[in-house]
C-alpha cells in the first residue's frame, strides 16, 4: 500500500528537519496558470501544492485547478478550504481544519460536520489540523470572524495549539493571513513549539528566504507561502532560495 500524504510529510520532516508548502489559488488564478505554477514549484523544491479557493468562486473551477496541478506534478496536492464546498475528489488529502479561535460555531465545527461525509465518501485522506488565526489574519480572519490572537501574546496562542494537540488534532497551523504585513513573531513560534509534539506550520506575510529561516529556527517544521510565487516569473529559483533557507535553519541551528 503506498504511504499516506501525513507519513510523507512525517518522513520528510524527520529527514530534512522543516519543509515548504506552496499554496495555490486555481479560482484567482487560472487553472493553467496554477499548474505552471506547481510544476516550477516542485522544480524548487517545495514538498506539497496547497490548494485554496477564493470565498466567491464555483466548484467546477476549483476541480479543473485540481486536476490540472495532478497531472503535472509527482508531490502531494492537499486542499485547504475556506467552506464547506471548497472540497474536491481528485486532491490527494485535504486540511481537515477547525478555525479555534472563530467566534462562530460555525468555523470551529458546523462547517466540518456539513463536509465529513462528502471528504469520507470521496476517499480523501483526512489531515486534522487546528488552524489559529494571529493578529487581524486579512482575509481569512474577517471571513472567518476570528479574534485574532495579539503578535505580543504568544502565551495566547500556546495555549490555543496546546489544546488542539490535547483534542487529538495533528497538526497546528499559526496564520497570519495572506499578505500579512509582517508574519507570525518567531517568539510566538518559539513558545508553541515548546509544547507541541505535532508538526507546526506557520503562514501569512512570509517572503524572504530570511523570514522562513527565522520561523524555522523557532520551531516551524512546515512553512507556507502563497503570494511570494503570484508575484514572481522566476517561480522555480524563488521557491528553491527559500528551500535552501529552510533547510538549513534545521541544520544549523
Ligand atoms: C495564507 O499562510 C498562507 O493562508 C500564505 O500567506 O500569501 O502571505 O504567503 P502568503
Amino acid at each position: 500500500m503506498s504511504r499516506s500524504v501525513e507519513e510523507r510529510i512525517h518522513e520528510e520532516i524527520r529527514e530534512k528537519g522543516a519543509i515548504h508548502m506552496t499554496l495555490l489559488d486555481p479560482q484567482k488564478m487560472g487553472a493553467n496558470k496554477c499548474a505552471e505554477i506547481a510544476a516550477e514549484a516542485e522544480k524548487g523544491g517545495t514538498f506539497a501544492i496547497m490548494v485554496g479557493g477564493s470565498t466567491l468562486a464555483s466548484n467546477s473551477d476549483l476541480d479543473d485547478g485540481v486536476k490540472e496541478i495532478k497531472s503535472v506534478v509527482d508531490i502531494p496536492v492537499i486542499l485547504f478550504p475556506n467552506d464547506v464546498a471548497r472540497v474536491s475528489r481528485y486532491a490527494d488529502a485535504i486540511w481537515f481544519m477547525s478555525l479555534l479561535n472563530s467566534r462562530l460555531t460555525y468555523y470551529v465545527i458546523d462547517a466540518q460536520a456539513l463536509s465529513a461525509y462528502t471528504v469520507k465518501s470521496y476517499g480523501l485522506e483526512a489531515l486534522p489540523l487546528g488552524y489559529i488565526i494571529i493578529g487581524q489574519g486579512g482575509t481569512v480572519g474577517f471571513v472567518g470572524q476570528a479574534r485574532g490572537i495579539p503578535y505580543d501574546r504568544p502565551e495566547l496562542a500556546m495555549a490555543y495549539a496546546l489544546a488542539a494537540q490535547t483534542l487529538g488534532m495533528r497538526f497546528v497551523y499559526l496564520e497570519a493571513g495572506s499578505g500579512a504585513k509582517a508574519p507570525v513573531p518567531p517568539e510566538m513560534i518559539k513558545l508553541v513549539k515548546s509544547q507541541l509534539s505535532v508538526p507546526l506550520i506557520v503562514g501569512g506575510g512570509i517572503r524572504d528566504g530570511a523570514a522562513a529561516e527565522a520561523a524555522v529556527k523557532a520551531g516551524a517544521d512546515i512553512i507556507v507561502t502563497g503570494n511570494m510565487v503570484e508575484e514572481t516569473d522566476r517561480v522555480r529559483e524563488v521557491i528553491n532560495k527559500m528551500v535552501a533557507h529552510i533547510e538549513s535553519a534545521k541544520v544549523n541551528p
